[in-house]
């Protein structure tokens, strides 16, 4: 729609913002491109539409986040603005939230009482300053998410031009073809009102199987890999909540894989993003070694190995390099707790691509900390002591399928209040039956405590709780504003386990 429109909006959301005291200081943020100079850079431009995806031989009608030529997401280079014209062509109202980047407020891309969803048909202007790494967007509407509304967003460092390694981008998703708020009401047993959160209507492309998973049933040909879960049996576990028609890498299955061309003896960096809405995935990287450079766009000791786990909401890079006598190559992707896989394949000039079966022989583990523990920041906090330390405890569970922080859904939490500036710590004990990915808006965090023992862990945003188990993460506030802190299980978020960190701007 016009600038008009779009200044108009910016401005309403302005005087509701007032009332909010210290954040109306953030507003300036938000005045679009109309006041931007004529000789400035034109703002990329992006696009939230439908469009129809051949799932295993099946049309199926899901979202998409592009650029005009049909590139999905964002790719930027070294010094290039976050400068961004977003048109909402979705057919409903929609929001993206630019998971990974540190914001002013108003642009994170979530809505609340200050800023309102991006209505069909509208457009939205973002102008901030991108944090570098591999990060991605995504709805943070409704179940948008769970039906493709997601897209890589890369930030290219002037040291990633001078490595000569190949980029190549992997987005991570998992599939089905029914309705999500469907899914989730044979998960709830339609007791619980979702109605604010179905804003998806009908789900074109036929009726698939995803069937709500309330047995949690195993494939007990992965019991070996289950060695080091502290004697935890598999019948007390809870991986997965959700039977998905697919798993996605690039929105194709191993039935018609993305095959990358690749040198022999190449360098790759692979940029790894998990945009599952409920599935944690092992990355094996079969005959390749790998090296974790990044972990959620920030830089870490190099950590080598073929097997690193990724929950929900998390990107690694991982640098390999293609022998010499080349080959074909999958970067494999399988599920935590069961066999299905996805992924892509890196093929040398004349390699024979042979065809990878969906299924692996083998059930895989659950995603646990054994990378998280190993991973160290490169540029670690600055020691100094903590301003304001906070527990939090994981709640809920699966009869009913409510998701909780502290025992409270989300519209009843007790948001974690501090002022910019401050060195805040955030403990998150884990006492549900699951795991979860936990995310926060805003700021990234350090991990400075896995099950109680502290580290210097990776500087990332999204950490694995596991059950049983605890996080705490530690980060100087240094971004005013409410900022959502929640699972990135999209079916635990939706039912309630997310709260707000508010940093608020000090005069
Ligand atoms: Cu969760």
């Amino acid at each position: 729609m016009t600038i008009l429109q779009t200044r108009r909006r910016f401005l309403a959301s302005a005087a509701s913002a007032a009332a909010l005291g210290g954040l109306s200081t953030l507003l300036p943020a938000l005045i679009p491109g109309a006041v931007r100079p004529a000789w400035a850079a034109a703002p990329l431009r992006l696009a939230v539409e439908r469009r129809v995806l051949e799932v295993m031989g099946k049309p199926a009608s899901v979202f998409g986040i592009r650029q005009p030529d049909g590139t999905s997401g964002l790719f930027l280079d070294p010094g290039q603005r976050f400068l961004v014209d977003l048109a909402n062509r979705a057919g409903e109202d929609a929001v993206i939230h630019w998971h990974g980047m540190t914001p002013p407020y108003a642009q994170d891309g979530v809505a609340d009482a200050n800023r309102p969803l991006i209505r069909d048909g509208a457009s939205q202007g973002y102008d901030f300053e991108p944090r570098p790494g591999t990060h991605w967007m995504h709805s943070h509407h409704g179940f948008q998410e769970q039906r493709l509304m997601a897209a890589p967003l890369i930030v290219r460092t002037v040291e990633d031009r001078r490595e000569d390694a190949q980029e190549v981008t992997v987005l991570l998703h998992d599939f089905t073809f029914k309705d999500p708020a469907e899914v989730l009401a044979g998960l709830t047993g339609g007791t619980m009102d979702h109605g604010d959160m179905n804003h998806g209507g009908g789900h074109g492309g036929g009726h698939g199987g995803a069937m709500p998973m309330m047995n949690h049933s195993m494939d007990m040909k992965g019991m070996g890999d289950m060695k080091g879960m502290g004697g935890m049996t598999m019948a007390a576990m809870d991986l997965n909540d959700v039977e998905y028609d697919a798993y996605l890498a690039n929105d194709r299955t191993f039935d018609d894989p993305e095959v990358v061309r690749v040198e022999r003896g190449g360098r790759v960096r692979l940029r790894l993003i998990n945009g599952a809405t409920s599935t944690a995935f092992h990355i094996e990287l079969g005959a390749l070694d790998g090296t974790v450079v990044a972990a959620d766009g920030n830089p870490v000791q190099p950590v080598t190995g073929r097997r690193f786990g990724m929950v929900m909401g998390q990107r690694l890079d991982i640098l390999v390099r293609l022998p010499d006598e080349g080959g074909a190559f999958p970067v494999l992707a399988q599920r935590e707790g069961e066999r299905q896989r996805t992924g892509i394949i890196l093929a040398t000039p004349g390699a024979t691509v042979n065809k990878v079966a969906g299924l692996a022989d083998g059930a895989a583990g659950p995603v646990d900390l054994s990378l998280e523990r190993r991973l160290t920041a490169l540029a670690s906090l600055a020691p100094r002591p903590t301003d304001a330390a906070f527990t939090i405890r994981l709640t809920g569970g699966m009869a009913p399928y409510v998701w909780t922080i502290d025992d409270r859904p989300f519209g009843e939490h007790r948001p974690l209040t501090v002022l910019k500036g401050q060195r805040v710590t955030v403990t998150m004990v884990n006492e549900s039956p699951m795991a979860h990915p936990m995310h926060l808006h805003g700021q990234h965090f350090q991990v400075a405590a896995l099950n109680g023992t502290a580290l210097a862990g990776a500087v990332r945003d999204t950490v694995l709780v596991p059950m049983n188990g605890s996080a705490t993460i530690a980060f100087d506030a240094d971004n005013p504003g409410r900022w959502p802190l929640h699972c990135h299980n999209l079916l635990h978020m939706a039912t309630g386990m997310m709260t707000e960190l508010v940093c608020e701007q000090t005069i």
